[in-house]
């Protein structure tokens, strides 16, 4: 069984996220998203407008997901592909080569961000929306 991980927040769900996933599947049989903790998030600078917990619940319904793990550090990562006997590492370009010291350990693969969508984006859109 070909294993692929991807990490991320993944607030309010999106075609970008769901993109991603899809594609990360197609690399394996089976897809682990690690998700940012709300405490990770912090540390991300981020604060995701679902917890943990709802994240974890929205990630497991979708079908190219088979696994959910929870993300706590930059640095669990060459422990996760380890621990999970992982094949493969997938992220979006924004990343383009910052994980690539994972290359020691599975293969490493950007993919292009799905363009013009992002919960940052939906959430100024909302805020516009609602404040007129
Ligand atoms: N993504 C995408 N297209 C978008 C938006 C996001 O392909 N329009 C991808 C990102 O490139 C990332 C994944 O969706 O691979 C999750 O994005 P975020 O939830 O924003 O995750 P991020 O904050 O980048 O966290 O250790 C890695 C970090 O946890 C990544």
């Amino acid at each position: 069984m070909k294993k692929v991980i991807t990490y991320g927040t993944f607030d309010l769900l999106h075609t970008g996220h769901i993109n991603i996933l899809r594609r990360a599947k197609e690399y394996g049989d089976y897809l682990i998203v690690a998700i940012s903790s709300d405490e990770f998030n912090a540390l991300k600078g981020k604060k995701a407008y679902y917890s943990f917990e709802q994240r974890k619940a929205i990630l497991e319904a979708i079908r190219y997901v088979d696994e959910v793990i929870p993300e706590h550090t930059w640095e669990q990562k060459v422990e996760d592909v380890q621990n999970h006997d992982v094949d493969v590492f997938v992220m979006g370009d924004d990343w383009e080569g910052k994980f690539d010291f994972l290359k020691e350990y599975c293969d490493v693969v950007y993919l292009p961000r799905t363009v013009g969508i992002s919960t940052t984006k939906i959430k100024n859109d909302l805020n516009q929306a609602n404040n007129g």
